[in-house]
């Protein structure tokens, strides 16, 4: 027989195959959030469960009738959850598979998300190897990128960004002076460490470019020499405007992938 029958076919779409994502998942309440909009608590549970790595890189997510049929809400419903989720980088589709959890590093570029955070909303443990962390007064360039008049401190931070172990990317930041209390309170997140003081950025530019690894940066990363990278700075700024960190981000072009989400000009 060249088709299955229609009725064996809805046993096992509607049956035990739909049971048990919603069993691993968990359902839409539980989550505390009842008053939420249903695609938000659909993407609540689906976040969760990357988090929670009951959902893996590359598993695929059931279709998306089945979803709303699974959950009692509307397929529009649902394809905004995953709509959301898939510009956010954690999930992506497959023309005519369907979608999967994101399995290289999809980094939304419309969030203004911390390393830490990007690592644990995958389920990724981050970790930061230090290579420097110091005072001084700004540079001439520094002076122009952060808006600081010159001599005035700041605070400069080489880290290599480790998830889960693996060396993911090598950052180099600078911080304005006014921002932190001492270099020492950045501990595995500055973002954090900001946030503490009340000097979390609130918007950023940023700016992407190919790389080739130098032979420095290669073996910091332990990938051949001139292997491919992107290089992104973001310079980031208060809610009040002033200029708080400029961050020069090397990441390893096998492991990332970028994704912006576009509109049209209407
Ligand atoms: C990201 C930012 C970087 C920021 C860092 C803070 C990009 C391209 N760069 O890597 O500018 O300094 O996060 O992360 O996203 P942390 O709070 O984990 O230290």
């Amino acid at each position: 027989m060249l088709f299955p029958k229609p009725s064996d076919g809805a046993v096992l779409r509607g049956g035990a195959k739909l049971t048990m994502f919603s069993e691993r998942i968990g359902g839409l309440d539980g989550h505390g959030q009842d008053h939420a909009p249903l695609y938000k608590q659909l993407q609540r549970a689906l976040r969760d469960a990357i988090q929670k790595k009951i959902l893996g890189p590359d598993d695929a997510l059931p279709a998306e009738r089945d979803m709303a049929e699974e959950f009692s809400i509307s397929r529009i419903t649902v394809r905004k959850a995953l709509d959301g989720l898939v510009s956010e980088g954690l999930l992506t589709r497959r023309q005519g598979a369907g979608t999967f959890v994101a399995a290289r590093v999809e980094k939304s570029f419309s969030k203004l998300t911390s390393f830490t955070e990007d690592m644990i909303s995958r389920g990724r443990v981050p970790r930061s190897e230090w290579i420097s962390k110091a005072v001084g007064a700004v540079t001439p360039e520094e002076s122009l990128t952060l808006g600081l008049s010159p001599g005035t401190p700041v605070f400069r931070f080489a880290r290599i960004r480790y998830a889960d172990g693996a060396p993911m990317a090598l950052e180099y930041s600078t911080v304005a002076g006014f921002a932190l209390p001492s270099a020492e309170v950045v501990g595995v997140s500055l973002y954090e460490a900001l946030e503490a003081t009340g000097h979390r950025p609130g918007r950023a530019l940023q700016r992407l470019r190919a790389v080739l690894f130098t032979a420095e940066q290669a073996d910091l990363l332990g990938v051949p020499v001139k292997d491919a990278g992107l290089l992104i700075e973001r310079r980031s700024f208060l809610p009040d405007g002033r200029a708080v960190e400029v961050t020069q981000s090397y990441y390893r072009g096998d492991a990332y992938d970028f994704v912006a989400e576009l509109n049209a000009l209407s």
